[in-house]
């Protein structure tokens, strides 16, 4: 629905064609993208350069969520999502969205919401109106995104909040469904994160993780993928052998593997700029190898692009008052070591 409008406003839509021509050694590696902020993008030109010169694929970091969009039951709002899609259709980035069925934040008019069959009525049609307003021009979903609570008491944990209130884990299958009915040709993945980590809390979250994706495997739900948010913390290793055997799982359910979040949390690194981007970097070396060695990554996105927009501060701050330096080009927009990492596994933009 918005791509014929954009057409229609002289906007261009996306043409990946040229790139994905590039050649049989390049479309094995995974495109690279990252999260927007609409008002960055307007305000900001040397942030907006930087996203326009090396991603090749963007999602709104909180413009498709349900407090923008929904501010209350009767209202949509996608202005600032319409907006970033409009810089995607400019300068020929594709478009992923960012998220449909997620305990964060929700309304609180959705509080009000008490039976099966109105939460059933509200979600899907939330779910419908907003995927088939980007039909085509969003062509990959997070539709289900945090479902686990951070330590699992058992594989069938989910986080408690108006969905699992009122659906229960079918919330999930309707997501998916509802989804798939507004655009069959989107991509569709199941978002989570603190899947690689060594520790029984990080298995009982690949556990859980992977008794959703059955379900839904084995009941014909249509899921694509599993998005792998990688918020790394440079305090914590990667369990490589876990992450390994939890990927195979995935494999031989014919499913896809996305990085949708990548960043590295410094708190814990030393304020020497050099030596914390290089262990940031390799963080996230031994992170993707792990993944990459087992299933390659479609594709690989960091939660933001410069350490000038990031949210880690808002959770993370340094004990020495030092800026944290999460993403791969710093506050100054240039390239650091975890870019170069990044680009090892990816095409390039240009
Ligand atoms: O980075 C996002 C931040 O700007 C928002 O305030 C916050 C609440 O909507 O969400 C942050 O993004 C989160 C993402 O949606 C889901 N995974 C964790 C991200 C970082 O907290």
């Amino acid at each position: 629905m918005l791509a014929s409008s954009l057409a229609a406003a002289g906007l261009p839509c996306l043409d990946l064609s040229a790139r994905a021509a590039a050649g049989p050694g390049v479309l094995a590696r995974a495109v690279y993208g990252a999260a927007v902020r609409g008002d960055a993008l307007a305000n900001d030109p040397a942030y907006a350069e930087a996203v326009a010169a090396r991603c090749r694929t963007i999602v709104p970091e909180g413009s498709l969520k349900w407090p923008v969009i929904r501010p209350n039951r009767e209202t949509f709002d996608f202005g600032d999502a319409d907006r970033i899609a409009a810089f995607a259709g400019r300068h020929g980035i594709g478009l992923r969205g960012h998220t449909l069925a997620w305990y964060g934040g929700m309304p609180s008019w959705t509080d009000a919401i008490t039976s099966r069959a109105e939460a059933e009525r509200v979600l899907s049609e939330h779910i419908e109106r907003v995927v088939s307003r980007y039909a085509g021009l969003i062509t990959s979903w997070d539709v289900v995104n945090e479902p686990i609570p951070d330590a699992p008491s058992s594989p069938g944990d989910l986080r408690p909040f108006v969905w699992t209130r009122t659906l229960g884990a079918d919330y999930i299958p309707i997501a998916f469904r509802a989804a798939a009915s507004a655009d069959p040709t989107a991509r569709l993945v199941l978002n989570e994160y603190d899947v690689e980590f060594a520790g029984a809390r990080f298995k009982g979250k690949r556990d859980a993780l992977l008794a959703i994706a059955r379900r839904l495997v084995d009941s014909g739900v249509p899921l694509h993928a599993i998005g792998l948010q990688a918020h790394l913390f440079a305090d914590r290793s990667i369990d490589r052998d876990g992450l390994q055997a939890f990927l195979r799982e995935i494999r031989a359910m014919k499913l896809d593997v996305l990085v949708t979040e990548l960043d590295v949390v410094d708190v814990s690194l030393p304020g020497d700029v050099e030596a914390r981007d290089r262990q940031v970097a390799e963080m996230a070396r031994a992170f993707l190898s792990a993944v990459a060695e087992v299933i390659p990554p479609s594709t690989i996105l960091t939660w933001g692009i410069s350490d000038r927009y990031t949210w880690v501060p808002t959770y993370f701050t340094r004990p020495d008052g030092l800026p944290n330096r999460p993403l791969p080009l710093d506050a100054a927009m240039r390239p650091k070591p975890l870019m170069a990492v990044i680009e090892r596994y990816t095409r390039s933009a240009s």
